[in-house]
């Protein structure tokens, strides 16, 4: 019973925490294009591993992962990851901050480039606290289980050996 709780209880995690990474739409309404600036767009957000970017643009545009530098040099040459679909995810799996220009010429250098911080907070504090809190009911809960199961059947040996012998002398 108390191993079924467990399980239900991190069942339940499991659950909970992909639901709170967030969506956040590239530029909210005006999305992924020339004429935006994006350090406006990221200063009022905190990015966390697990969330997801959305890029929703028009032809013409890409999204390039790139480096450090060459988001500094908008090179979109050696990109990491490149999409030219108008709707692009990424989602955010490590911590660091991730680089993404636009690999069209010239619209890079006026402005489309998106340079996102991760924090690493919410991933390292979630999986520490399930590692820990799981081996400690699984170790003590068959214990305690086996113990009280083993009191209960011997006592009602005792009780029907009593009952049986109770019987015999009546009888
Ligand atoms: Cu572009």
């Amino acid at each position: 019973m108390a191993l079924a709780r467990v399980v239900c209880a991190m069942l339940v995690l499991y659950c909970v925490v992909p639901s709170l990474a967030t969506v956040y739409t590239v530029g909210d309404t005006s999305g992924w294009t020339t004429g935006v600036d994006y350090s406006t767009w990221t200063s009022d957000k905190t990015f966390a591993v697990g969330d997801t970017l959305v890029f929703n643009y028009g032809g013409g545009h890409t999204v390039d992962e790139v480096s450090s530098g060459d988001y500094s040099s908008c090179s979109a040459a050696n990109s990491i990851n490149s999409d030219s679909s108008g709707a692009t995810s990424v989602s955010l799996k490590k911590a660091g901050t991730h680089y993404f220009i636009c690999g069209a010429l010239g619209h890079c250098s006026g402005g489309m480039k998106l340079a996102v911080t991760v924090g690493s907070s919410t991933e390292t504090t979630t999986p520490s606290t399930t590692t820990t809190a799981t081996p400690t009911p699984k170790t003590t809960s068959p214990a305690k289980t086996d113990s009280s199961s083993s009191t209960i059947s011997s006592s009602m040996a005792v009780l029907l050996i009593g009952v049986t012998l109770f019987k015999m002398f009546l009888f």
